[in-house]
């Protein structure tokens, strides 16, 4: 039901801290609140916040001190009547307003719920509601900007004229499909609707260009570290996430299990990966982890391959670069100290110069920073919804090429439309809204 009034603390529910936030939004919120809240206010304006006491209807006893900021629909977030309770921020306080607030028949909201409210409320478009979620859930500087650019309909003002244009596309084709004795409507030729079609697809494309930026932003890289035995790959990873995390020997072998962590570079998150050292070995433990370390050789988005600059290249790893080739790798070579020459990608891992690496790392990435500066797709859902608009655009783009008649494409144009309205959450299946709003936290 979407009408019941539901509550819950929107703040931290884990630790006490100076204040918490109880939400309520729905038609019994100011009933409720009527019941609970002693002010001298006759009634509550919307964007006022008033103060006094919230008393235990029970017994009229004073519960705590508090703020309450009011908003009355549709100018909410909900779009729905709702106040926020400001309280002292003890967990028992908390919970106790909270408890009276049910008691007086509000429902505790479930996750998400508040802002699914605002999306089906028509306050937001489902990109924006996504971008509540991740601004929340962001862990660095980028990551939080990337879901500020979305919070503020930026993806649903890229992604208007697309529509717009499939929809003129889609508009003067019916017009001489069910008009076609009319001279003046003018008649829509394949060559004419062609440019349009090639052009939607470029732009789609960019749009899904930036959005894999979006992504390597958001999601990081996986990151494997690879090397004949004792190059210096634990040193590595130890000194780039600094922190003796590898354990570090001067014998062979010393890595069995796969270690891993994370480190936020300039341009980019690495989920590094420390592997056993690849080679031949009759050791059964030892080849257990170079199993392990192919699998997660198989499974990187970035290779890094360590080579022992103090010793001559040997088979192993002349093989090693062979098996990497294909990869999207970068070639180090550790241990510069031990040599005269400067070398390109030359590092010292145990001694914490690897700053050759670091940049090559944030250059590779540094194009996509474009996904900051501008409108970003920026999950799964929403780039596949854009891939699938694309391939019918595509079937579209080689029926005309393949001279089928304009209104048979008419479904395919379709589908793309309805591809693009699907990420904005204007064509929507409850079990979807389901999926993305369980992902959020209580009171949000
Ligand atoms: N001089 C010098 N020694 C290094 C450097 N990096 C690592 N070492 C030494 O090389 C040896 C092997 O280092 P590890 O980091 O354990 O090498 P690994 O590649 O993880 O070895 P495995 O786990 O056995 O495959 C240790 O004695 C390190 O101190 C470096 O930059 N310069
Ligand atoms: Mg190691």
């Amino acid at each position: 039901m979407l009408n019941d009034t539901i509550v819950a603390v929107s703040t931290s529910m884990i630790a006490s801290g100076a204040i918490s936030i109880i939400r309520m939004s729905g038609s019994d919120t100011f009933r409720i609140l009527d019941r609970l809240f002693s002010c001298s206010a006759k009634e509550y304006e919307g964007y006022h916040i008033y103060y006094g006491f919230i008393i235990d209807p029970e017994d009229g006893s004073k519960v705590d001190e508090v703020l309450v900021n009011v908003f009355r629909a549709p100018h909410s977030y909900t779009g729905e009547d709702m106040v926020e309770i400001n309280c002292h921020g003890g967990l028992f306080i908390t919970r106790r307003i909270l408890a009276l607030c049910l008691a007086e028949g509000a429902r505790q909201a479930i996750n998400g719920e508040f802002t699914k409210r605002a999306f089906l409320n028509g306050k937001m478009d489902l990109t924006q509601a996504e971008a509540v979620n991740d601004i929340i859930q962001a862990d660095n500087k980028d990551n939080a900007r990337l879901a500020v650019n979305s919070l503020s309909g930026n993806v649903k003002k890229m992604l208007e004229p697309l529509m717009d244009e499939v929809m003129q596309i889609i508009a003067n084709i019916e017009v001489n499909i069910d008009y076609p004795e009319y001279d003046d409507v003018g008649i829509i030729t394949t060559e004419e609707i062609k440019p349009m079609v090639h052009d939607w697809l470029d732009k789609c494309s960019d749009i899904l260009s930036v959005a894999e930026s979006s992504m390597i932003i958001k999601e990081g890289i996986k990151t494997v570290i690879v090397g004949k035995p004792n190059v210096g790959k634990s040193s590595l990873l130890n000194t780039l996430l600094s922190e003796n995390k590898a354990i570090v020997t001067e014998i062979a072998g010393t890595t069995r299990d796969l270690v891993e962590g994370d480190v936020h570079l300039k341009n980019v998150t690495l989920h590094l990966i420390d592997t056993a050292g690849i080679h031949e070995t009759d050791n059964r433990i030892e080849q257990i982890g170079i199993e392990k370390s192919r699998q997660a050789l198989n499974e990187a988005q970035l290779v890094i391959v360590v080579i022992d600059a103090s010793r001559e290249i040997d088979e192993e790893d002349r093989q090693l670069l062979k098996d990497t080739e294909g990869t999207n790798r970068i070639v180090v070579y550790n241990k510069q100290d031990l040599v005269d020459e400067d070398l390109p990608l030359g590092i010292s891992a145990s001694e914490g110069n690897i700053d050759n690496l670091i940049n090559k790392i944030n250059e590779m990435f540094e194009k996509d920073q474009i996904a900051l500066r501008q409108p970003a797709l920026t999950n799964e859902r929403q780039i596949s919804l854009m891939k699938e608009a694309r391939k019918s655009m595509d079937t579209v783009r080689i029926s005309l090429e393949q001279g089928i008649p304009l209104d048979l494409v008419n479904e395919d144009l379709q589908n793309a439309y309805r591809c693009l309205k699907e990420i904005l959450g204007e064509y929507h299946r409850e079990d979807l809204l389901d999926g993305i709003f369980s992902r959020f936290c209580v009171g949000k």
